[in-house]
């Protein structure tokens, strides 16, 4: 006779060797997730969605201000561009949260009623595309309980050349203080206090995705590659999280629908 585990041991996507993984690295690799049709169709929306916005100033180049407010006086050659919210500029964007493959994984990290915090997409154009700082996500956000998850997925080949990831194991573990970057002012910067050597450098296709806690220290280098490396992230969270700025729930609204209720 076969014995049926509780539905609370059904895990979606992934085995528990790789949800014990999560929690003891902080972060699990997933290789290519998204087929190629679908990366063709969002990379035409990212394209499109990134020219209206430069027409229209709403974006931020990161390696400058952390404001829709582009101060063209303070500008620089790198370009770490950022598009807040995609799912509210495109029905496509939209879709992709709700996209099984995701959500699946999602849960087994989460468990099984999900809300999007944010999306956003974060561009590093050939040749200027600049850094993003060692930090922990959360020391922007100050999310309670620290129990978000990320998913980075890639629209580009992505490698250590034109913008990798760099994950630092376990480090998930322990909330560490950040600092404005003295180079930007508009990011974070707790790159002085971290052993580079012991971080996890990953390598994805385009249509590959990473899932990493929201207190997991990561770093993306710049691109000085003649190719593009665009790169979308959904921050997923447990119903019922505040934010500790407010010490407000982070309601249910049309920036923040509730993706997936079991109970
Ligand atoms: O895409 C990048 O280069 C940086 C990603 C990141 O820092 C984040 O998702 O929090």
């Amino acid at each position: 006779m076969t014995t049926v585990p509780p539905v609370t041991q059904l895990h979606k996507a992934l085995d528990q060797e790789q949800i014990d993984q999560f929690r003891r690295r902080g972060y699990i690799i997933i290789g290519k997730l998204l087929d190629d049709d679908l990366v063709a169709l969002l990379r035409d929306e990212y394209d499109r969605l990134f020219a209206e916005a430069r027409q229209d100033g709403r974006f931020r180049n990161l390696s400058i201000s952390d404001t829709d407010d582009l101060d063209e006086k303070n500008s620089t050659d790198e370009q770490m561009l950022q598009i807040m919210q995609m799912c509210e500029r495109s029905i496509h964007f939209r879709q992709l949260l709700y996209d099984t493959r995701i959500l699946d994984i999602a849960e087994d990290l989460i468990g099984p009623n999900i809300q999007l915090f944010h999306d956003q997409a974060l561009y590093k154009p050939a040749h200027h595309g600049g850094p993003v700082f060692w930090h922990q996500d959360n020391a922007y956000w100050k999310c309670m309980p620290a129990n978000l998850v990320s998913c980075w997925m890639t629209l580009d080949d992505v490698d250590v050349t034109n913008g990798a990831m760099h994950l630092l194991p376990e480090s998930h573990l322990t909330p560490v203080g950040h600092e404005r970057s003295e180079q930007t002012n508009a990011l974070l910067d707790y790159g002085d206090q971290v052993d580079a050597t012991q971080a996890a450098v990953i390598d994805l296709p385009a249509g590959g995705a990473l899932f990493h806690h929201c207190q997991t220290l990561h770093y993306t280098p710049p691109n000085q590659t003649d190719r593009q490396r665009r790169a979308f992230v959904i921050h997923f969270m447990p119903p019922g999280t505040r934010s500790a700025h407010t010490g407000q729930f982070l309601e249910v609204s049309f920036g923040r629908p509730m993706l997936r209720m079991r109970v």
